[in-house]
């Protein structure tokens, strides 16, 4: 007999998600992904000055919020028909950068490695090294203190988490070091933007922060810190994990989703923002040998699975509208449901990194046959972040070369919204592919629509009743022990989930009906 496992909320993931599965045999055969707050954002741009977009659609979210900038600058860039200089360009992609160096190990360390390891072997440790003596003292005292959060609560470990004392202490050495990177990588972008979270130096145009050369210089050794932990700490974890006892999940692509991958490109190398740093482009069914250009056209959400009114079924994101039903019968989550020529896309770094294909993945893929799913998902996000982190510093010299030539970083002369006019910002945040669409009528933004990350991952089912991506991603994950379904909250994080971007501000009508279960 099906047996039905609810988790909500999920932790260790922004904003607020609920699963619901069942289970037949030992296996996922059925699932919803439920996102249970309303974000509301979009409704409350309608009529502003569309300058406000970027500031206000910043606060969809803690950890991307300069993505939410950056897309809605690019949206009213291309609505104003303004030009952004090189520097203001250059300036944007150290910005945004900077975030992505911060929140792409914190996802690996602080909100994933848990479900890969035996945190508590750490009290086994007996070697020498008086750092992990350390660690191993620090965590023994917490736990004899009964104070372990937020290591814990956490699921049971099963025969593929890491257990070995020395690796898993290092682990946590690591994860404590990745806290300290992390607040230097905020660091590092508020040089640039004036502070963060929440930059406010991204507008319409280009930035509005002049740095001088000593920020350049500050930022530039930064990087530099960031490069030799990403590169020698993050991805050398994200490896012995996922080619030592992550093996058999990431050869069984356990949590593998559709087939289909979605990029929309980011991080312009040239001031026609032509030329991506991540590639746009798209995979249908699998074809890896056949990378079909990105059609923006090609965008529809649905909304029969949602609690949306009908009207903004089927629509490109410039038609549709953003009004709640909450009495749709089949309706299950506040997340709309966009579909790619009608198909559901997984999108964020191993969308991007199979379209873009680095030789560096494509031979650790092929050296291990590894196949899509949560492991290569890990591998793809530490792949990513070691080639941003690098090209970040040519785009320190960059801006070097563009002070020599007197640093221009934002086009004044479309500041003011046009009478009419709309833009399609399109472009990458972490978790994968982000899109603000805006019409301008009388000065003011006439309609807006933001379609983030999240969003495409995290959707319901479709018109056609196709599942969302991470929905299919849990279709067929094992559970062999329905009282701890680890794989589960395995093949959710994978995608680094933030549900606060896909939707935002509470509804207590639905919340009130929410039996809650902590993972732990
Ligand atoms: Ni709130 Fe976000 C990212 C955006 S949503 S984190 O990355 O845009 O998936
Ligand atoms: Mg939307």
């Amino acid at each position: 007999m099906a047996k039905k496992i609810i988790i909500d909320p999920v932790t260790r993931i922004e904003g607020h998600l609920r699963i619901e599965v069942e289970v037949e045999n030992g296996v996922v055969v059925d699932a919803k992904a439920i996102g249970t707050m309303y974000r509301g954002l979009e409704p409350l741009l309608k009529g502003r000055d569309p300058r406000d977009a970027t500031y206000v659609t910043e606060r969809a979210c803690g950890v991307c919020a300069g993505s939410h900038g950056w897309a809605s600058s690019l949206a009213l860039y291309e609505a104003f028909g303004a030009k952004v200089p090189a520097g203001g360009r250059i300036l944007r992609n150290l910005i945004v950068g900077a975030m992505w160096l911060h929140d792409h190990p914190l996802h690996f360390y602080h909100l994933s490695a848990l479900d890969y390891i035996d945190v508590m072997a750490v009290a086994k440790y007996q070697g020498k090294d008086p750092g992990l003596k350390a660690v191993k003292d620090k965590i023994t005292k917490l736990v004899a203190a009964g104070d372990t959060a937020p290591l814990t609560p956490r699921y049971k470990p099963d025969e593929f988490c890491v257990n070995d004392p020395e690796l898993v202490t290092t682990a946590v050495a690591h994860y404590l070091k990745a806290l300290e990177m992390q607040a230097k990588a905020k660091k590092m972008s508020a040089l640039f933007a004036g502070k963060q979270p929440h930059q406010s130096s991204i507008v319409v145009g280009g930035v509005t922060m002049l740095p001088n050369i000593e920020a350049i210089e500050q930022f530039r050794s930064m990087l530099l810190e960031q490069i030799d932990f990403i590169e020698n700490v993050y991805l050398q974890d994200v490896l012995i994990f996922g080619t030592g006892p992550l093996l058999p999940l990431a050869q069984a692509g356990i949590g593998a989703g559709y087939p289909n991958f979605l990029s929309f490109g980011g991080f312009a190398k040239d001031d026609a923002g032509k030329d991506l740093f991540l590639k746009a482009g798209v995979i249908l069914d699998g074809n890896l040998n056949k990378i079909l250009p990105l059609d923006a056209k090609k965008v529809t959400e649905d909304v029969q699975y949602a609690w949306y009114k009908q009207s903004a079924n089927g629509k490109n994101p410039y038609d549709e509208d953003t009004v709640p039903d909450l009495e749709k019968k089949e309706a299950y989550t506040f997340v709309k449901a966009p579909r790619y020529e009608g198909k559901p896309m997984e999108v964020g770094p191993l969308a991007r990194m199979l379209v873009m294909q680095p030789k560096i993945l494509m031979d650790l893929i092929a050296k291990y046959s590894i196949k899509p799913g949560a492991v290569a998902r890990h591998a793809a996000r530490a792949v990513e972040t070691v080639l941003l982190a690098k090209e970040m510093l040519n785009w320190v010299d960059d801006l070097e070369k563009e002070i020599g030539k007197g640093l221009r970083i934002h086009d004044t002369e479309h500041w003011e919204a046009p009478e009419s006019g709309q833009g399609a910002g399109l472009t990458e945040a972490p978790r994968g592919a982000l899109g603000h669409w805006i019409k301008v009528k009388n000065h003011k933004t006439e309609n807006y629509q933001m379609v983030v990350p999240s969003t495409w991952n995290f959707s319901p089912k479709d018109d056609k009743g196709a599942f969302g991506p991470a929905e299919k991603a849990l279709i067929g994950v094992p559970v062999p022990d329905v009282d701890n379904p680890i794989n589960l909250v395995r093949v959710i994080r994978s995608f680094d989930p933030c549900l606060a971007c896909a939707i935002h501000l509470i509804d207590p009508q639905t919340n009130e009906i929410h039996k809650y279960r902590i993972g732990f």
